[in-house]
């Protein structure tokens, strides 16, 4: 089966694990800071401009957002999280919505962790990689807004991220991308389908 991005559509927003879709698919979900390009990352992945809405303004995705790949094979793109500005009461919410979104889902084979190549491996970048290699939930990193570096500069930060990961005992990948040129686009789309391709 290879799948076909471009056939993906928005099925639904969950404000609540109680509103995802029943756990009976096969889910990438797409985490990362906020306004770090998540939604961004998932546009340009399906090929479909204005899929997931991308904004310049932080805190944008409220919501936990399932867009159909192929039948029960989703794509989620979830709220970012380290937005100073988001209520207290928000936050706790989303943070312990988010738990129990990575404990819970059987369906959630893969994450895509997205962080600026400016600003690699923050706290929170890391504390949910160590979290997610706990959990055991298979995890691929996305550097973005490659755009924004020359080659240079932008493959010896992907080397240091990579030998730091190695050094805190992460066996994750980690990969170039940008949503402007679309470099990485097709090493990205390559990890989506390996995962959504498992017999389930
Ligand atoms: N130069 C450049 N800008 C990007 C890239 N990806 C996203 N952006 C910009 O970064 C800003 C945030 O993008 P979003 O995709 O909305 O980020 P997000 O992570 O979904 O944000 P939240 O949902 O608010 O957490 C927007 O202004 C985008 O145009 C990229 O690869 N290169
Ligand atoms: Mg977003």
């Amino acid at each position: 089966m290879s799948i076909n991005f471009s056939q993906a559509r928005f099925i639904k927003g969950a404000h609540n694990l109680g509103q995802c879709l029943p756990d009976t698919g096969l889910e990438v979900a797409v985490a990362g800071r906020s306004n770090v390009g998540k939604s961004s990352a998932l546009n340009v992945i399906t090929g479909v401009n204005g899929l997931a809405r991308a904004s310049r303004q932080p805190g944008r995705t409220r919501q936990i957002n399932y867009f159909e790949l192929t039948r029960r094979r989703y794509l989620v793109d979830l709220p970012g999280y380290g937005y100073a500005k988001v209520p207290p009461k928000l936050r706790q919410h989303w943070d312990q919505t988010l738990g129990a979104y990575f404990a819970s889902r059987k369906g959630l084979v893969g994450l895509l962790l997205i962080m600026d190549i400016r600003h690699p491996l923050k706290d929170l970048d890391q504390q949910m990689l160590n979290w997610v290699s706990d959990i055991g939930i298979p995890t691929h990193c996305l550097l973005t807004k490659s755009d924004k570096l020359k080659h240079g500069p932008a493959s010896t930060t992907l080397l240091r991220v990579r030998s730091r990961l190695e050094e805190i005992g992460i066996d994750i990948g980690v990969q170039l991308f940008s949503a402007v040129d679309r470099h990485g686009l097709d090493e990205a789309r390559r990890k989506i389908e390996q995962w959504l391709e498992q017999a389930h």
